[in-house]
C-alpha cells in the first residue's frame, strides 16, 4: 500500500488570552449538556442531522478506517417498530430479571422504567453502528482496528455537535440492540452501538439535578511511578 501525499496542516492559532476565552465558552456551553427523555415532536431539519453526522464522522479513528455507520430515521413507522422491539427488551430487561438489583439501584435516582414513548415523539432517531469489519469493492473483508474507540470517539462529537447546534438526545442502549439491525436492515458487519433520539426538549421537561464529578475527582497530575513490583 502506498503512503498518502502529505500535505500542509496550519490549524488556527491565537493569543493564550483568546485561548482560555475560547476555552471557558466551550467548556460552559458543554457543560450545559444534559441527557433528555421528554422530547417535544416539533420537526427538526434533515440538513441539521446531517451537518451533525457529518461533524461526528470527523473523529479519528483507527488506521483512518471510520469504522461507522450512522443511520438516520424521521418515518413514524419504523420510529414505531424501533419502540415497539425497544420497550419489548427494555420490560425483560427491568422486570424480567435480566438487570441484576445493583444495577436497578443504580438507575433509580434517574427515575428510567422500561417505558420509553420518546422513540415516537422525536422527530428523529439516529443509531450508530460500528463496523466490525469493512468490505472491498470485491466483498472482501478488510480489517478495522479500534473500533470501540472510534465509534466512541464519532459519538462523543455527535453529542457536542447536537448541543452546539440547539438540540438535545440522550445515548440509549436498549440491550440487548440487535433488533435494531433487522428493522433497519443493515449488514452483518455492522453492529449497533447507540441509539439517540434528536430532537427538542419538551416544553415541560425535567432532568435530573445531577453533579459532574470536579477536576479533582476525574484527574491527577504528575504522578509519581508505582514502586517495582515483587
Ligand atoms: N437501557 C435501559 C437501562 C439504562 C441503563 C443505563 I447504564 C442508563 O444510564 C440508563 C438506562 C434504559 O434505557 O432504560
Amino acid at each position: 500500500m502506498s503512503r498518502h501525499p502529505f500535505i500542509p496542516y496550519r490549524p488556527a492559532r491565537f493569543g493564550e488570552d483568546e485561548m482560555l476565552r475560547r476555552a471557558e465558552a466551550f467548556y460552559t456551553e458543554l457543560d450545559g449538556r444534559r441527557s433528555v427523555r421528554h422530547f417535544s415532536d416539533e420537526p427538526v431539519p434533515r440538513r441539521l442531522i446531517e451537518l451533525a453526522i457529518r461533524t461526528a464522522s470527523t473523529a479519528p479513528s483507527g488506521a483512518h478506517k471510520q469504522p461507522w455507520t450512522f443511520v438516520a430515521v424521521s418515518d413514524p413507522e419504523i420510529k414505531r417498530r424501533i419502540r415497539e422491539a425497544a420497550e419489548n427488551e427494555e420490560r425483560i430487561s427491568y422486570e424480567g430479571g435480566r438487570m441484576p438489583q445493583e444495577w436497578l439501584d443504580a438507575l433509580a435516582p434517574l427515575g428510567t422504567d422500561w417505558h420509553k414513548p420518546y422513540l415516537e415523539t422525536v422527530p428523529w432517531i439516529v443509531v450508530a453502528f460500528e463496523q466490525l469489519y469493512g468490505i472491498d469493492e470485491d466483498g472482501g473483508k478488510r480489517k478495522h482496528y479500534y473500533v470501540k474507540e472510534s465509534i466512541g470517539l464519532a459519538c462523543g462529537l455527535f453529542v457536542a455537535a447536537l448541543h452546539h447546534m440547539g438540540l438535545s438526545t440522550l445515548t440509549h442502549t436498549p440491550s440487548p440492540m440487535k433488533f435494531l439491525s433487522g428493522i433497519l436492515g443493515r449488514p452483518e458487519n455492522e453492529k449497533p452501538v447507540i441509539l439517540f433520539p434528536v430532537g427538542y426538549p419538551a416544553p415541560d421537561a425535567e432532568v435530573p439535578d445531577l453533579r459532574r464529578k470536579s477536576l479533582e475527582e476525574v484527574s491527577v497530575w504528575d504522578p509519581s511511578p508505582s514502586p517495582p513490583e515483587g
